[in-house]
């Protein structure tokens, strides 16, 4: 990746967002697989979507303000719903509530100087083509003949779709945090190499994880603190530790076992001595806007980077 990464290694400090229909279910980003759910029973969060506290701005503020300098915004997670405008797919949260919340995204991180970065999911468990897996909602649902019917090789060229929009129609994407391959699905059912080379087509210089299946620029321990360098065939490698504030990444609103603001700020400090990031979740509401609980943490953090980070 070559000097394109730089602006990366000296971030060291990112927002992840998770926003999605799951939001409003409150109870973990999975919950349509984790409770089986079909169509019809996840359409209720669909049609009460109406983002009207999701406020892009004062997202940028709140990330500036704690020390961070780029941001992660999920533009389609596992459940395939699209906070972007699609000419793909109908499912998208333009199409639901008129907000193209990528577009908002985008632009307010820019206003407030963040580095912008995206994240898509590999996985989409509302795409007809996508194949019936273990952690699909459907797997014991589906009927086998519409089972059958599933061609991953339509799904991929949905996904290749996509990620040329994202790349496209929202000026300068610096990186892209795409989510994730498992046993059932790898490199091969993502078009992995060709989505890559695609990827770096249309945005030289952009940096992208590692969960393609294939190397990227970076690697994404997740949900847990390495206390040393980390290494690739003898030679450190960029990495990024993404962490959530309380266990889940979409908002949970009961779970009340939230990080100590001087816990993370230990973690971002470890993070940075050993030579890597530290991307830090919040999940907004089903309404959009910041659980007061994680805006208090950012406001900590920021408390102590503003005395002890510098430019
Ligand atoms: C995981 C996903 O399955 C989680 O829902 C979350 O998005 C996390 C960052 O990556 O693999």
């Amino acid at each position: 990746s070559g000097g394109s990464a730089e602006w990366f290694r000296a971030a060291r400090f990112g927002l992840f967002v998770h926003f999605g229909l799951y939001s409003l279910a409150a109870r973990h980003e999975w919950v349509r697989s984790r409770e089986a759910m079909w169509d019809a029973d996840y359409d209720r969060y669909l049609e009460r979507f109406d983002p009207d506290l999701f406020d892009a701005a004062a997202l940028a503020r709140a990330a500036r303000e704690a020390g961070m300098r780029y941001a992660v915004l999920t533009a389609k997670h596992h459940d395939g719903f699209c906070l972007f405008d699609s000419a793909l797919t109908g499912y998208t949260s333009v199409r639901a509530a008129g907000r193209d919340l990528v577009a908002e995204f985008a632009e307010a991180m820019r206003a407030e100087g963040l580095r912008v970065g995206l994240y898509y999911s590999l996985l989409d468990w509302r795409h007809p083509d996508f194949t019936v897996d273990r952690y699909h909602p459907l797997r014991d649902s589906l009927p086998p003949e519409e089972a059958a019917g599933r061609d991953m090789a339509r799904y991929r060229a949905y996904l290749h779709g996509q990620v040329r929009e994202l790349l496209t129609g929202y000026g300068p994407i610096d990186l892209l945090f795409f989510d994730f391959t498992y046993p059932a699905k790898g490199p091969a059912e993502w078009g992995a190499a060709e989505l890559m080379a695609m990827v770096r087509e249309l945005r030289p210089g952009i940096v992208v994880n590692d969960r393609l299946g294939i190397p990227g620029d970076y690697v994404t321990p997740e949900q847990y603190q390495p206390d040393a360098p980390l290494t690739r065939d003898g030679a450190e490698v960029l990495w990024e530790a993404c962490h959530t504030l309380n266990g889940s990444w979409g908002y949970d609103r009961d779970n009340h076992d939230y990080k100590s603001p001087d816990l993370l700020v230990r973690m971002l400090v470890q993070s940075v001595a050993c030579g890597g990031n530290l991307l830090l979740n919040v999940g907004p509401t089903g309404r959009g806007a910041l659980d007061p609980r994680a805006a208090e943490t950012l406001r900590a953090i920021g408390a102590w980077t503003s005395l002890h980070a510098r430019a």
